[in-house]
């Protein structure tokens, strides 16, 4: 770890690229991870564009207890690393794949959402919009499938598979990628593109990737430095600004 630390405090620009991993040391389940969602064979069809035309209470279902359970789960020791970083001007930004928030909830205030989020929602017939604490209050009063006025199912503005990616966020963390001399890679398989391809952009401009996750990625055998455990580059961050 300590020669991710040094790299990262005499970098000229550092980003961070994050996913679901960093979430689970907040009670959240990842896809890929041993108590992963893609457990259950299922889940595949939660976050799938054609399955919520066909059925949308294919999203609700899966997702009830979780995104709109979103409010009760804090910001992690990795998600508060990050804002510690930013705050020390180590850190140009974070291009995150996960939807839940966190990183905007621990400070951090460049944030790239590469797959969006449940913020808002937007009908998928007349493409009215709706916010999360709309679609939170329908849920709770007992809904199955949170609907627009016009009876339209809302959807969140999630990027789900079969979609595309938000224009402005991926153009944002790619100009990031390429303009990093160090990009940190946490809690992320790197099987999802293209965000899974912006380290190889930082590879190609000539910087450095250093990973941090549990299971091995494909991108091991080029990075600077590789390490398992996402809550001792929390701590190793801590003591680093302290
Ligand atoms: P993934 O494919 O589930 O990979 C997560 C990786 O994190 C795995 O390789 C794990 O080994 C690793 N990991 C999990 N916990 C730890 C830990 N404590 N320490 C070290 N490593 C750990 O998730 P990706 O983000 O790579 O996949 C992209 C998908 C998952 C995106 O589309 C996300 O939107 C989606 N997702 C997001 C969330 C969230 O927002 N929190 C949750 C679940 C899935
Ligand atoms: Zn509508």
């Amino acid at each position: 770890m300590k020669k991710l630390i040094e790299a990262v405090l005499n970098a000229k620009r550092t980003v961070a690229l994050t996913g679901a991993g960093v979430s689970t040391l907040s009670g959240i389940p990842d896809f890929r991870g041993p108590q992963g969602m893609y457990r259950n064979p299922e889940a595949e069809k939660i976050f799938d564009i054609d399955w919520f035309d066909r059925d949308p209470g294919v999203y609700y279902r899966g997702c009830r207890e979780l995104v709109y359970g979103f409010e009760k789960f804090r910001p992690g020791p990795v998600h508060l690393a990050l804002k510690q970083l930013e705050d020390a001007g180590r850190l140009a930004g974070i291009a995150t794949q996960n939807i839940d928030m966190l990183h905007q909830k621990a400070g951090s205030s460049n944030v790239w959402e590469l797959h969006g989020s449940p913020l808002w929602h937007h009908c998928r017939i007349c493409g009215k919009s709706a916010t999360f604490e709309q679609v939170c209050s329908q849920l709770k009063a007992g809904a199955e499938v949170a609907r627009c006025v016009c009876g339209g199912a809302l959807k969140p503005d999630i990027t789900f598979f079969g979609e595309m990616l938000p224009e402005e966020a991926l153009i944002a963390a790619q100009s990031a990628a390429i303009g990093a001399d160090v990009m940190m890679v946490l809690g992320t398989s790197l099987t999802v593109f293209p965000a899974a391809g912006l380290p190889n952009l930082t590879l190609q401009a000539g910087g450095k990737v250093f990973i941090v996750n549990a299971q091995p990625t494909a991108l091991d055998r080029y990075a600077a430095g590789r390490y398992p455990d996402l809550r001792e580059f929390a701590e190793a961050v801590k003591n680093a600004l302290a």
